[in-house]
């Protein structure tokens, strides 16, 4: 009796979810983000300041600025629909971004505005997380250890630098997006943006370090489009 409940449950929730998306006539923009030229090297962290973080690592730790990977890949670039797409409500899931081993995880956290934002504190010692936007309300916010995680939300799209105003070294970005189409690149650079009802659309690709690069593209039905993007690397 008990399963029979939980499986008419999930079908409802299906059935839901499924209205929000395009559907199977929905078109698909998909590809792969790369730099040309030579990335500076990223420099080494010190953390002699905090030991309870500097244990954790038995080499030390390099910047997240720019993270490549094989093949010139690009890691860390927010790809997303910039124009063409209604701004669609935030999802019911909390975004996470959480502070351990005197990092930020993930360096660059892409949410929705409205999205709910939890930060957590998984170190042995307090951090004080300060996010500066510009157009939207600042804050910062202590973090003992130990303590519940942070809950907060932007209502307005922005990149905000984050920092910790303890540990210098603590750097990353909220990515706060006007819908639901968008993706972060990981190892390999690939990006994958699903369930675009046919219309013409602008896709941006933004990197903290190397800037931002649109491209426009037309969806006419279910057809996957490939857009590719490249980077200039800066030197240093
Ligand atoms: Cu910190």
């Amino acid at each position: 009796m008990q399963t029979k409940h939980v499986v008419i449950a999930g079908l409802a929730m299906l059935v839901v979810s499924a209205a929000a998306y395009a559907g199977p006539s929905g078109g698909t923009v998909s590809g792969k983000v790369t730099y040309e030229g030579t990335p500076a090297k990223m420099k080494p962290i010190d953390m002699s300041m905090e030991p309870s973080c500097a244990k954790m690592y038995a080499t030390p730790q390099l910047a997240e600025t720019v993270v490549t990977g094989a093949g010139n890949s690009l890691e860390n670039v927010v790809v997303y629909v910039s124009a063409g797409a209604p701004n669609d409500a935030a999802p019911s899931n909390a975004a996470t971004f959480t502070q351990k081993g005197c990092r930020y995880i993930p360096h660059l956290l892409a949410l929705q505005v409205n999205q709910e934002l939890k930060i957590n504190n998984e170190d042995q010692t307090s951090h004080n997380i300060h996010p500066l936007p510009k157009l939207n309300r600042e804050w910062n916010k202590s973090q003992p250890p130990g303590a519940p995680p942070i809950s907060e939300k932007y209502d307005k799209a922005e990149f905000i630098p984050v920092k910790c105003n303890v540990h210098p070294w603590m750097h990353g970005t909220f990515a706060v997006l006007p819908n639901s189409h968008y993706a972060v690149t990981g190892d390999g650079g690939l990006f994958s943006l699903a369930n675009l009802l046919p219309g013409k659309y602008t896709i941006t690709a933004w990197h903290e370090s190397y800037g931002a690069q649109s491209q426009d593209v037309t969806i006419s039905g279910g057809e996957t489009k490939t857009v590719n993007f490249v980077f200039k690397a800066k030197p240093n």
